[in-house]
């Protein structure tokens, strides 16, 4: 028998878009019959680095991240491609303010065939973020997209988990959100495979190309060092010279980084493997947690601690 999932995502793998959104919505509420029916779908990137190309794009709120989305989507739809975007919001557990404004910055897109954009809401899923966002990574790579863009705020652990799915991570900063050193202490160099320093149009900018390319230069680190790109996307200008880098860099995974990239989409792979025992842990404890188990806990008679461990 094949499930209603099941169906779904045969449609969607078809091209209907009303069903790749319910597929989503499914993924969202964490219903497991679409991780079920992707473990016997054809996942490109499960063979290597090449289609889809995955790019984040992170850095801090109002850097420029969704208006630079619109404007590499429009580069994508002008070289005929299918581009797909997934704006993950950790801090809105009813996608507030943040994904009201991308559907503005990315909204003359919606209705073209080849653009399809998704906003992904933690609802109250401690973790389930990271979880949601690889398997929608892997329905929108079975359902034949070229190009997908995930889009998340910040650098706290959860937003570390949702980059972690990309082949390439784009580092989106301007002359307001911190000099290179903050950079450097927030970790961000660490996740940042390009770097883009955007707002270009206000002073400070080429300040701060040069100061992060010097710390990229001091911090010696092996393999592929990311370069920095000055951007506009307000006016459109330097996208052209930053998707070429974020291309360089997906041919560095197919060559070179080969182990690299291997390395991150496995832990990628077992982040989400952990993810998922988690939360069927978490259901279980749920409904094996009775009426006198949580009475016990609340009047203080077991701590929390002593529940966990199985005393009763
Ligand atoms: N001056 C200038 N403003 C920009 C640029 N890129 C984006 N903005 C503006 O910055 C604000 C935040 O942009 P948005 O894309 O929503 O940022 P996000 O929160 O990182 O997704 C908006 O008002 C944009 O119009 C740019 O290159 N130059
Ligand atoms: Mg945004």
């Amino acid at each position: 028998m094949t499930s209603r999932a099941q169906q779904r995502v045969d449609r969607a793998l078809a091209g209907d878009r009303r069903s790749l959104a319910r597929a989503i919505t499914l993924v969202e509420m964490r219903s497991p019959g679409v991780g079920t029916a992707l473990a016997t779908t054809t996942v490109r990137r499960r063979a290597g680095p090449g289609a889809p190309h995955v790019v984040g794009i992170t850095g801090p709120p109002g850097a420029g991240k969704s208006t630079l989305a619109d404007r590499i989507i429009e580069a994508a739809v002008a070289a005929q491609q299918r581009v797909a975007v997934v704006a993950v919001d950790p801090s809105s557990p009813f996608s507030g303010g943040a994904i009201l404004g991308d559907r503005v910055r990315m909204g003359r897109h919606t209705g073209n065939d080849l653009v399809f954009i998704r906003s992904l809401s933690s609802r109250g899923h401690l973790g389930g973020l990271s979880a949601a966002s690889a398997e929608v990574v892997d329905l929108l790579d079975a359902a034949g997209f070229d190009l997908v863009l995930v889009e998340t705020v910040g650098v706290g652990q959860s937003e570390l988990g949702v980059m972690e799915v990309a082949d390439t991570v784009v580092v989106v900063l301007t002359p307001e959100s911190g000099d290179a050193v903050q950079t450097m202490k927030a970790g961000l160099l660490e996740i940042a495979d390009v770097f883009a320093v955007n707002k270009a149009d206000r002073p400070g900018a080429d300040r701060l190309v040069r100061d992060l390319q010097r710390s990229i230069e001091l911090n010696q680190a092996k393999g592929w060092q990311p370069p920095v790109h000055a951007t506009s996307a307000a006016e459109g200008r330097g996208v052209d010279a930053l998707l070429d880098e974020t291309r360089k860099h997906l041919a560095w995974c197919a060559g070179e980084g080969l182990e690299t990239w291997r390395t991150r989409r496995g832990d990628a792979l077992i982040r989400l493997y952990l993810d998922l025992v988690g939360e069927a842990a978490r259901a279980e404890a749920r409904t094996t947690l009775d009426a006198g188990l949580e009475e016990a806990i609340r009047t203080h008679r077991i701590t929390p601690h002593q529940a966990a461990q199985g005393k009763r």
